[in-house]
């Protein structure tokens, strides 16, 4: 076996979507790396490095479209190899992994309470905010601003084919918010009542596109049209480096059992069924991006990847994936 029992749950449990949402998959991917790292048997610096790439490639093979689970291998295992390629000693380069493994989800919570205090300000009394699926980042962001008084409505989708908005709607109403549950083709019906569009991503691409829950793209359609401002809220680490050259982001498909029943199939073979779990929203649709460094217009995405990747310079923060290409 290339990785733990641990770790192979892990990943299972993120293709199944038990866990699920942008950033609670990269703190996953940094967890299972951790330990992996902290219980590995490796008795050298070669074995060693083999189980993490193993652990590390599961995790990339589990979910295609959020970004942030890529960016958090990436973080952990650059760090790793260039210590490997160094000549590090078995010891060392376990705890590099686990430093970094702590490192990456020290900033997801810090980038997190951020967004929250940040996106929480575009908030004012009596705001009716419409959002869709379930992102933690937009219910930080709803939270804070009910925290500090604001009497704040939320109108969620129900998210078919998952339903992610019930989680929502829980969510909001344990923190005291009113929110009415809406059918998603429900949203440029009840959009002239919205004061205010918040959604999650799960990526942005350098251009400013947003790649969220399917379905996202409609509402802001609809959002334009009523002349409603549309909010992004995305940690850096959800901004996708390969697309400032021009890669683009991949749309999972996911299982037609998720739409409708494997009888129903069989009966009615002339059905058939998609089911994208992704869609993208233009920049022109999108007011603006809530991160941890600042709220930032869609056009400025470029600046934020170009600054993440110079904090560690570009050659370094691509190696891993050009690792994988390689071999
Ligand atoms: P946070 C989710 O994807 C939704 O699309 C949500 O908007 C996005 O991740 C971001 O979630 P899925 O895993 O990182 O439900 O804000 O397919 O929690």
């Amino acid at each position: 076996m290339k990785f733990s029992v641990k770790l192979e749950e892990i990943a299972k449990a993120i293709e199944e979507m038990r866990i699920r949402g942008a950033t609670p998959i990269a703190r996953a991917a940094a967890e299972a790396l951790i330990i992996e790292a902290e219980e590995s048997r490796a008795s050298t610096p070669d074995e060693f490095i083999k189980e993490m790439d193993g652990a590390a490639r599961r995790l990339l093979s589990t979910r295609p479209t959020a970004v942030s689970l890529p960016n958090a291998v990436r973080f952990i295992m650059f760090r790793v190899l260039s210590a490997y390629r160094r000549g590090a000693g078995l010891e060392d380069l376990r705890k590099i992994s686990i430093e970094a493994g702590r490192e990456f989800l020290r900033r997801v919570d810090e980038a997190k309470k951020v967004i929250a205090k940040i996106g929480s300000k575009r908030i004012v009394d009596g705001d009716i905010i419409l959002t869709h699926c379930n992102s933690s980042a937009v219910i930080a962001i709803l939270t804070e601003a009910k925290r500090q008084g604001k009497d704040i409505k939320v109108i969620a989708t129900e998210t078919r084919p998952k339903f992610q908005g019930r989680l929502t709607a829980m969510q909001l109403a344990e923190a005291g918010i009113p929110v009415t549950l809406i059918v998603d083709s429900a949203a440029r019906f009840f959009m002239k009542k919205v004061d205010k569009v918040f959604v999650g991503a799960d990526a942005v691409a350098s251009n400013g596109a947003v790649v969220n829950k399917i379905g996202t793209s409609m509402i802001a359609l609809a959002a334009k049209e009523a002349r409603v401002r549309v909010f992004v809220a995305a940690e850096t680490y959800k901004f996708s480096p390969e697309t400032i050259i021009g890669e683009l982001i991949k749309i999972e498909e996911r299982s037609p059992d998720e739409v409708v029943s494997k009888e129903f199939l069989e009966r009615y073979p002339l059905v058939s069924v998609r089911n994208p779990s992704f869609d993208v929203t233009p920049p022109d649709y999108i007011d603006l991006i809530i991160t941890e460094k600042g709220i930032i217009p869609p056009q400025a995405a470029y600046l934020i990847i170009q600054s993440e990747i110079s904090e560690v310079g570009y050659d370094d923060y691509m190696r891993y994936t050009t690792y994988l290409e390689e071999s």
